[in-house]
């Protein structure tokens, strides 16, 4: 990954006397909250992660000073809020190692970045009889715009089987693949499971038979170093929030050939060279897929938070949650009747479980009333509750800030929850 240069305090290294060992929690306000009187114990991260002071200052600069459109102000205003706007885009393009700014598309979000690729690119390069490949472990955001366009296009929506432990099964994957594959839509990490995918080959054995390559990393980003160039796929997506930015703003990437080839997903101002009624020229990417004024406090948000994810250091961040993983996996081992759904041997931060005696929406509303956020449901990834024979888990996300004493807690109010139930 690029390093750039920035004055700013060093992470976890602040002026506050920190008593915890946690280098990080200090710069998340919202760790400082009870929840019922409890000490908030947030272990929704997968879901969204929580903001560290500088992403939200970000984006309060934003508004009590450079409040302004982007790129179409004469005025002061608007320049600056131009320039940390454009300059957020290029501090992304280096934390990921893209070659270049015209690469880097601003969405609303994973979901939108990846309707973008499977709207245009489906346009320009699926027609009847080809293939599009995707796993059972997807998020409904990597499915139902794929299935739109297998309808639209009638195309083929191929789906690679994962094994009992939650693993991409792919010998079978290789099989799928064939010369009428146009692209490969794959998780980098299942938010349902925590599988962490083997996205060099998977993207090597698509290349060799000429398709793309999406890879969803919403999961991904607040987790470890992503690195575009490295892993040679032609899309990334990605959302904000669920790597301590803000809501409502994500990231494509998108492989400058293919972007250019491709047809605009959403029309409006921004994106057009010239409109008449006989007819309308587009600009060239990015500016071509970002319609209308884009979440402007987002994007300098998103930026706050690369820069902070790049001063904490990603190997560092990968080390605490390699470590914290362990250790929660071994101390849910000890809870009698869990069962964890997703034993892959390479894992991200997610564990995902049900108790025996207890349905997982009422084990979260416990864990709630202790002060202990975790999702219960399907996660949007039904699939992988049907292949697992669930219909919802309970699901424990780690972060940066947690600690050994958050998988305690997490651990006595499962045990407490247990007693009160059973
Ligand atoms: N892909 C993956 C792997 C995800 O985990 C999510 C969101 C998305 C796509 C969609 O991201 P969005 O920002 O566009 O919504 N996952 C979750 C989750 O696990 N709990 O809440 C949202």
């Amino acid at each position: 990954m690029s390093t750039h240069n920035f004055a700013a305090r060093p992470v976890g290294d602040g002026p506050e006397p920190d008593s915890s060992p946690n280098p990080f929690r200090k710069d998340f306000p919202v760790l400082e909250r009870t929840v019922h009187g409890k000490p908030l114990v947030y272990l929704d991260n997968a879901a969204t992660t929580q903001k560290p002071r500088e992403v939200i200052e970000a984006v309060e600069r934003y508004y009590a000073s450079n409040c302004a459109n982007v790129h179409r102000g004469l005025h002061l205003l608007s320049a600056e809020a131009t320039v940390a706007f454009e300059g957020a885009r290029e501090r992304i393009r280096q934390f990921i190692n893209a070659p270049s700014i015209s690469e880097i598309v601003f969405t609303s979000g994973t979901s939108a970045a990846i309707n973008l690729v499977a709207y245009s690119f489906g346009r320009r390069f699926v027609r009847e009889g080809d293939d599009v490949v995707i796993t059972e472990m997807e998020h409904h955001s990597n499915i139902v715009p794929w299935q739109l366009l297998c309808e639209r296009s009638g195309a083929n929506l191929r789906v690679v089987p994962i094994n009992d432990d939650g693993e991409m099964e792919l010998d079978r994957y290789e099989q799928l693949l064939g010369p009428r594959t146009r692209i490969v839509a794959v998780t980098h990490t299942s938010n349902a499971l925590g599988t962490r995918n083997p996205l060099s080959r998977i993207i090597e054995s698509a290349h060799s038979v000429g398709a793309s390559v999406l890879v969803d990393a919403a999961q991904a980003m607040a987790h470890e170093i992503v690195d575009v160039s490295k892993l040679g796929c032609d899309f990334l997506a990605f959302s904000g929030h669920k790597m301590l930015g803000p809501t409502g703003v994500g990231v494509l990437y998108g492989r400058y050939d293919l972007l250019e080839a491709m047809p605009p997903f959403l029309g409006g101002g921004e994106m057009i060279e010239r409109v008449s009624f006989e007819g309308t020229t587009f600009k060239a990417p990015p500016s071509r897929f970002e319609a209308g004024t884009p979440d402007i406090a987002g994007v300098i948000g998103l930026g706050a938070a690369v820069d902070y994810l790049t001063r904490a250091g990603l190997d560092r961040i990968a080390g605490h949650d390699t470590e914290l993983l362990a250790y929660a996996t071994a101390r849910l081992s000890e809870v009698p009747g869990l069962r964890m759904v997703g034993t892959a041997k390479d894992k991200s931060s997610i564990l995902s479980f049900n108790l025996a005696q207890v349905h997982s929406h009422d084990v979260g509303q416990w864990l709630d009333g202790d002060g202990v956020a975790v999702r219960a449901g399907h996660h949007c990834a039904q699939p992988v509750m049907d292949r697992f024979g669930v219909s919802s888990t309970v699901r424990a996300s780690l972060a940066c800030y947690n600690t050994r004493e958050d998988v305690d807690a997490l651990v006595r109010a499962l045990l407490k929850t247990i007693e009160v139930m059973s």
